[in-house]
């Protein structure tokens, strides 16, 4: 891959959204204004660029636009609301305040993300302000949950090691917390606090990691906790691995430029494994996390957004470059990183008891869309459990430190509200990004239609006596891979209505990208790809050898070991 043509574009001017951020006076330019404006239902691009920093973006109910077009009205306009829950935990008060929200303002629903957050859909212009306080009153909040900041932190709920999840779950507060932005427009606009007057202050005095100009885009991190690889920690921009030693906590292995999106036609752009590079002790998790990231701050491409990611900047650059910058900004070296392995990224069901001897129940939720009976039962028990809720990054919800006393009472609500994961394990492994009506880059279907196409497959896999078997599918309604697709055995990514190139390949574990298979397919073609594949699985794996290696074996995709490969 011939690096320098992305390198070169490093030199071109700043990108519209550069200007906006730098003269939006630390994220406000004209929001507050254009909210109470009652004109239109919609806002100005240029305030929808700074409303994602603030954690909400305009859309439009897609369903509807044709139709309104034809009544030559304004699109439908609405906004996504997301949440920042560093690893997913949330208090049942907080669960029954998003509950609230998504019924009263939103569309009905609740939507868990790919990061552990939520999603509301659906709220229009005149109920933001309310709904964001209400977020915030809960000792929620939405600031930095989207735009080009650092997002929400994920954490492996990991429930059963109790002791390790509480002082990890710090960590990933401690670091969503220090790399937050600091300004007081979030305050100022959403929650009525007083106008600052900061022409005293510099920029570093007011945004002192993230300047005006804050980060050339989104940045991750995310904290895995073996065996488990939940995050997806190769997809991260900074992925930590936790080293257990003796039952404690000793310090994260370190693992930089991991990210799933790309642009189709473009090879310049393509899904990346987080390297490992090294170990650090806890202590020093934020301090290595910040000189990461302004790294990519001073270094990332200003000028073509798509070439912003701070994947690219490492590949234009190189990783030797990238360890002597950061080695140099921390003053110190990262140690050798230490042995660990992961044994899956997908979550485990069920009652299991922790380590304290509270229980703990994973939840399968179909794409993460929580409404109807699951929105009921799960408003029950809210409003009787002591303990916490805990948002996977599977889309899937934990409930979580249930004392035994009241394990019962849980089990009650979840039978009665027929809660009780009797999907097959292909369905329990599948993740769906949301896609149409809401998403404005969506090129298919994707959290509307899987759960259809996974009727077809499981009948494919029982037809071979393969429908105990766990493999991990995945669908994106365009290659940005909100589902973390390239990571999954089998993905499907939208290319057209109807359309998905089929992706085959990843690794059980999440370490290892996939690979295309077919292209531009409907669903006709995909059963017929994937019925052979699958008789052949059936007679000739090797012992309880994994899908993603057999394919890989048999030679239907070979084996990349780096995105730059990714599209040869
Ligand atoms: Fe995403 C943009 C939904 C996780 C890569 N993502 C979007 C937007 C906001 C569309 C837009 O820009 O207009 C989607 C809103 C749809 C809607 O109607 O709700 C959207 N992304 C989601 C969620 C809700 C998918 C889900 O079904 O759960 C996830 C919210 C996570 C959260 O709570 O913060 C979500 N997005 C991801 C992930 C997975 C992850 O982070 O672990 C990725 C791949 C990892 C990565 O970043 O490389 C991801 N989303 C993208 C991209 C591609 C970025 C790139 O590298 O080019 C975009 C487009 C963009 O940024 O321009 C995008
Ligand atoms: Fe939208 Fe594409 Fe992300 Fe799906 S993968 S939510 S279609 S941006």
């Amino acid at each position: 891959m011939e690096q320098n043509k992305r390198l070169q574009t490093h030199d071109g001017p700043p990108s519209d959204v550069e200007w906006i951020k730098t003269e939006s006076n630390f994220l406000r330019g004209t929001l507050a204004e254009t909210l109470d404006d009652q004109v239109s239902a919609g806002i100005p691009d240029d305030d929808n660029r700074l409303m994602k920093f603030h954690g909400s973006y305009l859309q439009d109910d897609r369903d509807l636009r044709i139709e309104r077009q034809k009544q030559k009205l304004e699109p439908a306009y609405q906004f996504m609301v997301r949440v920042r829950a560093p690893g997913g935990v949330t208090t049942p008060e907080q669960w029954l305040v998003m509950d609230e929200l998504a019924r009263r303002y939103a569309n009905g629903s609740l939507r868990l993300t790919t990061r552990q957050s939520f999603q509301l859909h659906g709220i229009l212009k005149w109920n933001m302000k309310q709904t964001i306080k209400e977020i915030n009153a809960s000792l929620l909040n939405t600031l930095g949950a989207c735009g080009d900041v650092n997002r929400n932190v994920m954490c492996n709920p990991n429930p059963n090691q109790s002791h390790i999840h509480a002082t990890v779950y710090e960590w990933s507060k401690k670091l969503s917390d220090h790399l937050s932005p600091r300004t007081n427009a979030y305050h100022e606009i959403w929650l009525d606090g007083e106008k600052v007057i900061d022409s005293n202050k510099t920029e570093e005095d007011i945004e002192p990691i993230y300047r005006s100009q804050y980060l050339p885009r989104k940045f991750k991190i995310g904290i895995a906790v073996p065996p488990s690889n939940d995050v997806d920690v190769f997809s991260q921009d900074i992925g930590f691995i936790a080293i257990v030693e003796n039952a404690q906590l000793v310090g994260f292995n370190v693992a930089v430029g991991g990210g799933m999106g790309m642009t189709y036609g473009d090879p310049y752009t393509y899904p990346q494994l987080a390297r490992v590079i090294g170990f650090c002790q806890s202590e020093k998790i934020i301090e290595v996390a910040e000189k990461i990231m302004t790294i990519q701050r001073d270094f990332g491409n200003r000028s073509v957004r798509k070439y912003a990611r701070f994947k690219y900047t490492i590949d234009d650059r190189g990783l030797d470059w990238f360890m002597a910058e950061l080695h140099d900004r921390l003053g110190w070296k990262l140690e050798e990183p230490r042995p660990y392995q992961f044994k899956h990224n997908g979550d485990r069901y069920g009652w299991i008891q922790g380590h304290d001897n509270n229980w703990h129940f994973t939840l399968f939720v179909q794409n993460g869309r929580i409404r109807d009976h699951v929105m009921t039962g799960l408003r029950e028990i809210a409003n009787v459990h002591q303990g916490d809720f805990r948002l996977t990054p599977n889309q899937n919800v934990i409930i979580a430190n249930v004392p035994h006393e009241q394990k019962k009472g849980i089990d009650n609500i979840l039978e009665k509200y027929q809660l009780t994961n009797n999907d097959s394990p292909l369905r329990r492994n599948s993740i769906a990004c949301v896609a149409l009506p809401t998403c404005g880059l969506a090129m298919a279907e994707s959290e509307r239609y899987l759960p259809t196409l996974l009727t077809k497959i499981e009948q494919l896999l029982a037809n071979e006596g393969l429908q105990d078997e766990e493999i991990v599918i995945r669908m994106s309604g365009c290659p940005n891979g909100c589902s973390r697709p390239a990571l999954a055995e089998i993905a499907f990514i939208g290319k057209a209505p109807g359309k998905y190139n089929m992706y085959l390949g990843g690794s059980f574990t999440g370490e290892r990208l996939n690979k295309l298979y077919r292209e531009n397919i409907g669903e006709v073609e995909i059963i017929e790809s994937l019925k052979p594949i699958i008789h052949h699985y059936a007679k000739e794996r090797k012992g309880s050898e994994r899908f993603g290696d057999f394919v890989i074996r048999k030679g239907y995709v070979n084996e990349i070991k780096s995105g730059q490969d990714f599209h040869d």
